[in-house]
């Protein structure tokens, strides 16, 4: 098996300091998030940019201003900025971050109920039209599927042409609207991708460890964060991202998977790095 690709999704859109204290707004605390979650094992940040008042933004120069500090910090990390934002924001909004010299960021494949009234919405061309423009840029996609259709989609639109090889899915599993993350449901979205195609699975909330550890059993790479889950253990609040990733960390020495580094995970999933460039 490749080694350990641990991806920390450090601040989120929608979770605040209400949930959990550590959830960084600032671009201090976001820098400080994932400096210490790259210490710990992470070789990519998922990054959502916070205005200080922890509002969501996708703003392009908010992003620089938060990469640039993540990566006087810790050079070599893989930067995923978000290009799903945050329920209602527009396509171009959305996009903002692509406009960058980033290697890679998320390619969300289908719309979803997101709780209470919100809809998640990523059409057809809404995809067709992200993926093109970060083919375009040379960014890598993370393909984010929310349940089985999404991945039939991303393969449809492979076929076609819309959607380049090599295909890297990650299963989001656990949102209130999309698919669940029991056993069965990680095993038959496994099943569902080609045989060289990778991926890496974010459990929402309660499931954010069972999944991680299905994954690393299966030859998969794990999304943890407070962005999905603010727990370290039933009921005790994690004390910053770093100890979500030291928790995956222990289970993947239960089955002799080693952690990638940020080189090896570039490696691992043929990512082009864009060394040298200036974020703007
Ligand atoms: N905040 C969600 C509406 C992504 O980062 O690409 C979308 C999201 C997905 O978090
Ligand atoms: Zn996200």
């Amino acid at each position: 098996m490749d080694k350990l690709i641990i991806t920390c999704a450090i601040s989120g859109a929608e979770v605040t300091k209400d949930d959990n204290p550590y959830v960084p707004y600032t671009i201090e605390e976001t820098v400080e998030q994932a400096y210490q979650a790259y210490l710990a094992g992470a070789s990519i940040i998922h990054l959502h940019a916070r205005n200080d008042d922890g509002t969501p933004t996708q703003d392009k120069l908010r992003y620089k201003h938060t990469i640039d500090a993540i990566l006087k910090k810790c050079p070599d990390v893989i930067i995923q900025p978000s290009t799903g934002g945050a329920v209602g924001m527009k396509r171009d909004e959305r996009l903002q971050p692509t406009q960058l010299a980033i290697e890679m960021a998320t390619l969300d494949c289908g719309t979803l109920n997101f709780g209470g009234d919100d809809i998640f919405i990523n059409t057809e061309n809404d995809i067709k039209y992200f993926a093109k423009i970060m083919h375009e840029r040379q960014i890598f996609p993370e393909l984010e599927c929310f349940e089985k259709g999404h991945i039939d989609l991303v393969l449809r639109l492979h076929k076609k042409g819309f959607i380049h090889k090599p295909l890297h899915f990650s299963f989001v599993l656990g949102v209130n609207g999309g698919m669940t993350g029991e056993a069965r449901d990680f095993y038959f979205l496994r099943k569902s991708i080609p045989d060289d195609a990778t991926f890496s699975v974010a459990g929402i909330g309660r499931y954010e460890f069972p999944l991680a550890e299905l994954s690393i059993a299966n030859g998969g790479h794990v999304r943890v964060g407070l962005e999905d889950n603010i727990y370290v253990s039933k009921g005790v609040l994690a004390q910053g991202n770093q100890e979500l990733v030291k928790k995956v960390v222990e289970i993947a020495k239960k089955y002799n998977r080693d952690i990638a580094s940020p080189k090896e995970a570039r490696k691992i999933l043929n990512i082009k790095e864009k060394k040298d460039e200036k974020t703007m």
